[in-house]
């Protein structure tokens, strides 16, 4: 996809995160708005798969450990032809399957996450499997930065190194705030690309919000044969929205009409 392609489809699904978040239940805002480039660099640049065959045994695997980022996993799926554009409007709705967390009744949700922690192993799992059975593909999961507080995504992370597992490829959304603030207040992860090297991953950083950097970055993995990549990706919570940029509290948003329509104006501002 052209750069332009990409920029406007990462615009079109922070369009439909802010909606989402303008439903009677909320979702999680922030945490979405600062994975719409990485999920939109993913879906339209780097992961060979096809909504049309979504099992694929070839297919390239994503996971998003960071489950509570939903509502842009289900934006980008829906812009990527998994499920209709329209079917966004049922998010959180009696019936629904677009659940507040994904689960695999949504078309290209390949596990059920939102437990944090958990997402790294899974990964593994797919990446050791693919490699047994000859297959080229390989295992993307997206991780939060807050999530890296979990003992178990460093046990999956020796594991992976001990496995020499190239095929996986791990992303750091490195918004530098969990729930209630910020992550060096409340149990530091710095220095994080040091931390990744000492366990024997491949480390890169990149701007979380820069297109091409992401691309090149995640298209060209893995870099150093034998060893498992990590893409330490910096971006902000919120990104796009200036009103709940880089603030704690954009994690989880219910919007007013008033503020729906103050969001969607920002939006359209942002993309002059
Ligand atoms: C095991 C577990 N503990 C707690 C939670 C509740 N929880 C949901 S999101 C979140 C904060 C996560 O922060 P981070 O990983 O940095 O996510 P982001 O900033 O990208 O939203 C927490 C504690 C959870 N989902 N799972
Ligand atoms: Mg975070």
């Amino acid at each position: 996809m052209t750069a332009d392609g990409l920029r406007e489809t990462a615009l079109r699904i922070r369009r439909h995160i802010v909606d989402m978040c303008a439903g009677p239940e909320g979702g999680h805002l922030g945490g979405s708005l600062s994975s719409a480039d990485i999920l939109t660099v993913l879906y339209f640049s780097v992961l060979r798969c096809d909504p049309a065959a979504p099992d694929d045994p070839g297919r390239d695997v994503f996971l998003l450990s960071k489950g509570h980022g939903a509502i842009g996993l289900y934006a980008t799926l829906a812009e990527r032809g998994y499920l209709p554009v329209a079917e966004l409007a049922t998010y959180a709705r009696p019936g629904g399957r677009l659940m507040g967390h994904p689960v695999r009744a949504v078309p290209g949700v390949e596990m059920p996450t939102g437990s944090l922690g958990h997402g790294l192993a899974l990964g593994l799992g797919f990446a050791l499997s693919a490699r047994l059975a000859g297959r080229a593909n390989r295992a993307f999961v997206l991780l939060g930065d807050g999530e890296l507080q979990e003992g178990s995504c460093w046990e999956s992370a020796i594991a992976a190194a001990a496995q020499g597992a190239d095929n996986l490829v791990a992303i750091v959304d490195r918004n530098g705030l969990q729930l209630t603030g910020a992550t060096e207040q409340i149990s530091p992860l710095e220095p994080m690309a040091a931390r990744w090297r000492a366990f024997n991953w491949a480390v890169r950083e990149v701007d979380g919000h820069d297109h091409e950097a992401l691309r090149e970055a995640l298209a060209s993995a893995p870099w150093e044969p034998g060893r498992p990549s990590v893409v330490v990706a910096s971006t902000v919570k919120g990104q796009g929205l200036a009103m709940v940029a880089g603030k704690a509290h954009s994690h989880y948003a219910t919007l007013s009409e008033r503020m729906h329509a103050r969001a969607v104006r920002a939006l359209r501002a942002g993309d002059r």
